[in-house]
Protein backbone atom coordinates (compact mmCIF):
# COMPACT_ATOMS: atom_id res chain seq x y z
CA UNK A 1 0.00 0.00 0.00
CA UNK A 2 1.04 3.51 -0.89
CA UNK A 3 1.81 6.18 1.65
CA UNK A 4 -1.21 8.13 0.21
CA UNK A 5 -3.80 4.97 0.82
CA UNK A 6 -2.60 4.71 3.88
CA UNK A 7 -3.61 8.15 5.26
CA UNK A 8 -6.27 8.05 3.36
CA UNK A 9 -7.24 4.47 5.44
CA UNK A 10 -6.01 5.61 8.80
CA UNK A 11 -9.27 8.65 8.63
CA UNK A 12 -12.87 8.52 9.14
CA UNK A 13 -15.37 8.46 6.28
CA UNK A 14 -16.60 11.60 8.13
CA UNK A 15 -13.60 13.44 8.31
CA UNK A 16 -12.36 12.33 4.79
CA UNK A 17 -15.48 13.59 3.66
CA UNK A 18 -15.57 16.83 5.19
CA UNK A 19 -11.80 17.69 4.03
CA UNK A 20 -12.93 16.77 0.72
CA UNK A 21 -16.00 18.64 0.89
CA UNK A 22 -13.92 22.15 2.42
CA UNK A 23 -10.40 22.03 0.45
CA UNK A 24 -12.64 21.10 -2.95
CA UNK A 25 -11.96 24.69 -4.63
CA UNK A 26 -8.22 23.91 -3.53
CA UNK A 27 -8.03 19.86 -4.81
CA UNK A 28 -9.84 21.44 -7.87
CA UNK A 29 -6.74 23.50 -8.72
CA UNK A 30 -3.85 21.92 -7.33
CA UNK A 31 -4.46 18.28 -7.90
CA UNK A 32 -5.90 18.97 -11.71
CA UNK A 33 -2.69 20.58 -12.64
CA UNK A 34 -0.07 17.95 -10.62
CA UNK A 35 -2.41 15.07 -12.75
CA UNK A 36 -1.58 16.74 -15.68
CA UNK A 37 2.13 16.60 -15.24
CA UNK A 38 1.73 12.72 -15.77
CA UNK A 39 0.63 13.14 -19.58
CA UNK A 40 4.21 13.82 -20.43
CA UNK A 41 6.31 12.50 -17.43
CA UNK A 42 10.04 11.31 -18.01
CA UNK A 43 11.08 11.11 -14.80
CA UNK A 44 12.30 14.01 -12.14
CA UNK A 45 14.47 16.36 -14.42
CA UNK A 46 14.41 20.17 -14.79
CA UNK A 47 10.83 20.50 -16.48
CA UNK A 48 9.06 18.65 -14.11
CA UNK A 49 10.75 20.35 -10.81
CA UNK A 50 9.64 23.91 -12.74
CA UNK A 51 6.22 23.10 -13.25
CA UNK A 52 5.91 21.87 -9.63
CA UNK A 53 7.24 25.12 -8.29
CA UNK A 54 4.60 27.07 -10.35
CA UNK A 55 1.36 25.02 -9.36
CA UNK A 56 2.97 24.95 -5.59
CA UNK A 57 3.00 28.75 -5.70
CA UNK A 58 -0.39 28.94 -7.59
CA UNK A 59 -2.07 26.99 -3.98
CA UNK A 60 0.20 29.82 -2.50
CA UNK A 61 2.28 28.16 -0.82
CA UNK A 62 5.01 30.67 -0.77
CA UNK A 63 8.14 30.58 -2.18
CA UNK A 64 10.43 30.02 1.06
CA UNK A 65 8.11 26.60 1.46
CA UNK A 66 8.02 25.42 -2.20
CA UNK A 67 11.75 25.79 -2.31
CA UNK A 68 12.15 23.33 0.44
CA UNK A 69 9.58 21.22 -0.37
CA UNK A 70 10.96 20.49 -3.88
CA UNK A 71 14.73 20.84 -2.14
CA UNK A 72 13.29 17.31 0.45
CA UNK A 73 11.61 16.11 -2.52
CA UNK A 74 14.67 15.78 -4.77
CA UNK A 75 16.18 14.12 -1.95
CA UNK A 76 13.53 11.68 -1.74
CA UNK A 77 12.46 10.33 -5.10
CA UNK A 78 16.09 10.48 -6.38
CA UNK A 79 17.05 7.56 -3.79
CA UNK A 80 13.75 6.50 -5.45
CA UNK A 81 15.04 7.33 -8.96
CA UNK A 82 11.85 5.65 -10.28
CA UNK A 83 9.86 6.91 -13.57
CA UNK A 84 6.40 5.77 -11.99
CA UNK A 85 4.66 9.08 -12.18
CA UNK A 86 1.95 7.57 -9.33
CA UNK A 87 5.00 6.07 -7.10
CA UNK A 88 6.28 10.38 -7.29
CA UNK A 89 3.38 11.68 -6.32
CA UNK A 90 3.06 9.49 -3.67
CA UNK A 91 6.69 10.56 -2.21
CA UNK A 92 5.82 14.24 -2.76
CA UNK A 93 2.67 13.95 -0.73
CA UNK A 94 4.87 12.43 2.42
CA UNK A 95 7.65 15.02 1.99
CA UNK A 96 4.44 17.48 2.70
CA UNK A 97 3.57 15.23 5.77
CA UNK A 98 6.80 15.12 6.93
CA UNK A 99 7.38 18.42 6.63
CA UNK A 100 4.61 19.49 8.64
CA UNK A 101 4.66 17.20 11.47
CA UNK A 102 2.55 15.86 14.03
CA UNK A 103 -1.14 17.06 14.60
CA UNK A 104 -1.40 20.07 17.62
CA UNK A 105 -4.90 20.93 18.89
CA UNK A 106 -5.54 21.72 22.87
CA UNK A 107 -4.72 20.48 25.81
CA UNK A 108 -7.21 18.25 27.70
CA UNK A 109 -7.05 20.44 30.73
CA UNK A 110 -9.99 21.99 32.38
CA UNK A 111 -10.83 24.73 33.06
CA UNK A 112 -9.45 26.81 29.91
CA UNK A 113 -9.91 30.00 28.61
CA UNK A 114 -9.04 30.60 25.21
CA UNK A 115 -8.51 34.30 23.63
CA UNK A 116 -9.55 34.79 19.68
CA UNK A 117 -7.11 37.59 18.22
CA UNK A 118 -7.00 38.45 14.66
CA UNK A 119 -7.79 41.19 12.48
CA UNK A 120 -11.33 42.09 11.90
CA UNK A 121 -13.19 40.18 9.09
CA UNK A 122 -11.12 36.94 9.10
CA UNK A 123 -13.72 35.12 11.13
CA UNK A 124 -12.72 35.66 15.13
CA UNK A 125 -16.58 36.13 16.57
CA UNK A 126 -18.23 32.95 14.07
CA UNK A 127 -14.76 30.96 15.15
CA UNK A 128 -15.81 31.88 18.85
CA UNK A 129 -19.09 29.96 18.53
CA UNK A 130 -17.80 27.42 16.51
CA UNK A 131 -15.09 26.09 19.43
CA UNK A 132 -18.56 26.67 21.94
CA UNK A 133 -20.36 24.48 19.84
CA UNK A 134 -17.81 21.68 19.80
CA UNK A 135 -16.84 22.02 23.50
CA UNK A 136 -20.64 21.54 23.82
CA UNK A 137 -20.78 18.45 22.29
CA UNK A 138 -17.82 17.19 24.23
CA UNK A 139 -20.37 17.78 27.10
CA UNK A 140 -18.09 20.74 28.50
CA UNK A 141 -19.82 23.59 29.93
CA UNK A 142 -18.83 26.66 28.36
CA UNK A 143 -19.09 30.53 28.17
CA UNK A 144 -18.00 33.41 25.41
CA UNK A 145 -17.31 36.45 26.58
CA UNK A 146 -17.80 39.66 24.07
CA UNK A 147 -14.63 42.09 24.16
CA UNK A 148 -14.57 43.51 20.79
CA UNK A 149 -16.39 46.66 22.37
CA UNK A 150 -14.94 48.86 19.87
CA UNK A 151 -18.19 47.54 16.93
CA UNK A 152 -21.55 47.84 18.29
CA UNK A 153 -22.42 44.89 16.31
CA UNK A 154 -19.85 42.52 17.23
CA UNK A 155 -21.03 42.22 20.61
CA UNK A 156 -24.67 41.87 19.70
CA UNK A 157 -23.26 38.63 17.10
CA UNK A 158 -21.97 36.92 19.31
CA UNK A 159 -24.76 37.04 21.79
CA UNK A 160 -27.29 36.11 19.10
CA UNK A 161 -24.79 32.87 18.64
CA UNK A 162 -24.74 32.98 22.48
CA UNK A 163 -28.60 32.66 22.53
CA UNK A 164 -28.69 29.79 19.50
CA UNK A 165 -26.25 27.72 21.47
CA UNK A 166 -28.03 28.37 25.03
CA UNK A 167 -24.88 29.53 27.03
CA UNK A 168 -24.15 32.43 28.25
CA UNK A 169 -22.14 35.35 26.95
CA UNK A 170 -20.74 38.57 29.12
CA UNK A 171 -21.02 41.60 27.56
CA UNK A 172 -19.31 45.15 28.27
CA UNK A 173 -20.17 48.65 27.03
CA UNK A 174 -19.91 50.05 24.20
CA UNK A 175 -16.44 51.53 23.44
CA UNK A 176 -15.96 50.12 27.12
CA UNK A 177 -12.85 48.36 28.17
CA UNK A 178 -12.47 44.97 26.33
CA UNK A 179 -9.37 44.01 29.17
CA UNK A 180 -12.66 44.32 31.84
CA UNK A 181 -15.69 42.39 30.26
CA UNK A 182 -12.59 39.95 30.26
CA UNK A 183 -12.41 39.90 34.32
CA UNK A 184 -16.33 40.31 34.40
CA UNK A 185 -16.42 37.10 32.30
CA UNK A 186 -13.65 35.25 34.32
CA UNK A 187 -15.14 35.95 37.75
CA UNK A 188 -18.19 34.74 35.94
CA UNK A 189 -16.51 31.28 34.95
CA UNK A 190 -15.57 30.61 38.46
CA UNK A 191 -18.94 31.60 39.86
CA UNK A 192 -20.34 28.71 37.73
CA UNK A 193 -17.58 26.29 37.41
CA UNK A 194 -17.24 26.28 33.31
CA UNK A 195 -14.89 24.13 32.03
CA UNK A 196 -14.39 26.60 29.25
CA UNK A 197 -14.74 30.68 27.88
CA UNK A 198 -13.42 31.80 25.16
CA UNK A 199 -12.99 35.36 24.53
CA UNK A 200 -13.73 37.82 21.64
CA UNK A 201 -11.56 40.28 20.80
CA UNK A 202 -10.79 43.36 18.72
CA UNK A 203 -8.23 43.05 16.01
CA UNK A 204 -6.80 46.53 15.43
CA UNK A 205 -3.97 46.68 13.40
CA UNK A 206 -3.66 49.96 12.86
CA UNK A 207 -1.39 50.88 15.57
CA UNK A 208 0.65 47.99 16.63
CA UNK A 209 1.69 49.92 19.95
CA UNK A 210 -2.26 50.12 20.48
CA UNK A 211 -2.74 46.35 19.37
CA UNK A 212 0.06 45.31 22.02
CA UNK A 213 -0.52 47.50 24.87
CA UNK A 214 -4.82 45.83 24.34
CA UNK A 215 -3.76 42.36 24.03
CA UNK A 216 -0.91 42.42 26.63
CA UNK A 217 -3.44 44.07 29.18
CA UNK A 218 -6.28 41.52 28.74
CA UNK A 219 -3.57 38.68 28.81
CA UNK A 220 -2.84 40.27 31.95
CA UNK A 221 -5.90 40.65 33.95
CA UNK A 222 -7.35 37.12 32.60
CA UNK A 223 -4.15 35.45 34.41
CA UNK A 224 -4.47 37.70 37.46
CA UNK A 225 -8.20 36.16 37.72
CA UNK A 226 -7.24 32.71 36.86
CA UNK A 227 -4.07 30.36 36.97
CA UNK A 228 -2.67 29.92 33.61
CA UNK A 229 -5.05 31.95 31.81
CA UNK A 230 -5.47 32.83 29.06
CA UNK A 231 -4.10 28.89 28.61
CA UNK A 232 -4.72 29.46 24.08
CA UNK A 233 -4.11 32.31 22.85
CA UNK A 234 -5.63 31.22 19.07
CA UNK A 235 -4.66 33.22 15.86
CA UNK A 236 -7.15 33.71 13.43
CA UNK A 237 -6.37 33.85 10.00
CA UNK A 238 -8.62 34.21 6.64
CA UNK A 239 -7.11 31.56 4.28
CA UNK A 240 -8.33 33.56 1.04
CA UNK A 241 -5.86 36.59 2.05
CA UNK A 242 -2.93 33.56 0.96
CA UNK A 243 0.50 34.57 1.99
CA UNK A 244 -0.90 38.09 3.09
CA UNK A 245 -2.56 35.84 6.07
CA UNK A 246 1.79 35.29 7.21
CA UNK A 247 2.29 38.93 7.06
CA UNK A 248 -0.48 39.62 9.59
CA UNK A 249 0.58 36.71 11.77
CA UNK A 250 3.96 38.18 12.18
CA UNK A 251 2.42 41.54 13.80
CA UNK A 252 0.47 39.99 16.21
CA UNK A 253 3.25 37.16 16.82
CA UNK A 254 5.51 39.92 18.00
CA UNK A 255 2.66 41.62 20.27
CA UNK A 256 1.30 38.53 21.46
CA UNK A 257 2.35 34.81 22.48
CA UNK A 258 0.47 32.77 19.60
CA UNK A 259 -0.23 29.09 20.44
CA UNK A 260 -2.12 28.55 17.53
CA UNK A 261 -3.62 29.41 14.43
CA UNK A 262 -7.34 28.83 13.70
CA UNK A 263 -7.37 28.72 9.35
CA UNK A 264 -10.73 30.18 8.28
CA UNK A 265 -12.85 30.47 5.09
CA UNK A 266 -10.78 27.55 3.47
CA UNK A 267 -14.02 26.06 1.98
CA UNK A 268 -14.27 29.39 -0.42
CA UNK A 269 -10.59 29.74 -1.38
CA UNK A 270 -8.13 27.93 -3.89
CA UNK A 271 -5.32 28.83 -1.84
CA UNK A 272 -5.10 25.92 0.24
CA UNK A 273 -1.75 25.30 0.59
CA UNK A 274 -1.06 28.27 2.78
CA UNK A 275 -1.53 25.82 4.95
CA UNK A 276 1.98 24.44 5.04
CA UNK A 277 3.92 28.07 4.68
CA UNK A 278 2.32 28.60 8.11
CA UNK A 279 3.53 26.02 9.80
CA UNK A 280 6.59 26.17 7.84
CA UNK A 281 7.41 30.25 8.07
CA UNK A 282 5.96 30.51 11.54
CA UNK A 283 6.46 27.64 13.24
CA UNK A 284 3.17 27.87 14.69
CA UNK A 285 0.73 24.85 14.31
CA UNK A 286 -2.87 25.26 12.63
CA UNK A 287 -4.78 23.86 15.40
CA UNK A 288 -8.54 24.23 13.83
CA UNK A 289 -9.87 25.05 10.32
CA UNK A 290 -12.94 26.30 9.22
CA UNK A 291 -14.75 25.07 6.42
CA UNK A 292 -17.76 27.82 5.98
CA UNK A 293 -20.23 29.89 8.36
CA UNK A 294 -22.65 27.53 10.08
CA UNK A 295 -21.60 26.78 13.66
CA UNK A 296 -20.58 22.76 12.67
CA UNK A 297 -17.59 23.61 10.34
CA UNK A 298 -14.70 23.79 12.14
CA UNK A 299 -12.48 20.94 12.20
CA UNK A 300 -9.32 20.32 14.31
CA UNK A 301 -6.69 20.44 11.71
CA UNK A 302 -5.51 17.03 10.62
CA UNK A 303 -2.08 17.20 8.47
CA UNK A 304 -3.42 13.75 6.83
CA UNK A 305 -6.90 14.69 6.26
CA UNK A 306 -5.92 18.06 4.67
CA UNK A 307 -3.50 16.24 2.48
CA UNK A 308 -6.32 13.70 1.33
CA UNK A 309 -8.42 17.07 0.59
CA UNK A 310 -5.37 18.62 -1.55
CA UNK A 311 -4.63 15.45 -3.28
CA UNK A 312 -7.10 13.35 -3.59
CA UNK A 313 -7.69 12.07 -7.48
CA UNK A 314 -3.79 13.13 -8.34
CA UNK A 315 -2.42 9.26 -7.93
CA UNK A 316 -4.30 6.65 -9.98
CA UNK A 317 -6.07 4.09 -7.36
N1 LIG B 1 -17.14 30.71 3.93
C1 LIG B 1 -16.76 30.95 5.18
N2 LIG B 1 -17.09 32.11 5.77
C2 LIG B 1 -16.67 32.33 7.04
C3 LIG B 1 -15.90 31.36 7.75
N3 LIG B 1 -15.64 31.88 8.98
C4 LIG B 1 -16.22 33.10 9.02
N4 LIG B 1 -16.85 33.38 7.85
C5 LIG B 1 -17.58 34.61 7.48
O1 LIG B 1 -16.67 35.71 7.49
C6 LIG B 1 -17.33 36.89 7.90
C7 LIG B 1 -16.58 37.56 9.04
O2 LIG B 1 -16.62 36.73 10.18
P1 LIG B 1 -16.61 37.26 11.68
O3 LIG B 1 -16.68 36.07 12.56
O4 LIG B 1 -17.64 38.31 11.88
O5 LIG B 1 -15.15 37.92 11.72
P2 LIG B 1 -14.46 38.81 12.88
O6 LIG B 1 -14.58 40.25 12.43
O7 LIG B 1 -13.02 38.39 12.92
O8 LIG B 1 -15.17 38.54 14.15
C8 LIG B 1 -18.75 36.48 8.27
O9 LIG B 1 -19.61 36.76 7.20
C9 LIG B 1 -18.64 34.98 8.50
O10 LIG B 1 -19.85 34.31 8.25
C10 LIG B 1 -15.55 30.13 7.08
O11 LIG B 1 -14.86 29.23 7.60
N5 LIG B 1 -16.01 29.98 5.80
MG1 LIG C 1 -16.09 39.83 15.45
Amino acid sequence: MGFFDSIKKSLFKEEKDTYLEGLGKSRNSFANKIRSLSLNFKGIDEDFLENLMEILLEADVGIHTANKILANFEKKAGKLSSKDFNSQIECLIEVMAEMYGENQTLSPDYPKVILLVGVNGNGKTTTAAKLAHMFKNEGKSVMVAAADTFRAGAMEQLDNWAKRLEIECVKGRENGDPSSVLVDACRRMKEINADVLIGDTAGRLQNKTNLMNELNKMKRVTAREIEGAPHDVLLVLDATTGQNGIEQAKVFMETAAVDGIVLTKMDGTAKGGVVLAIKDILGIPVKYIGFGERMEDLRPFDINAYLVGLCEGIVNE
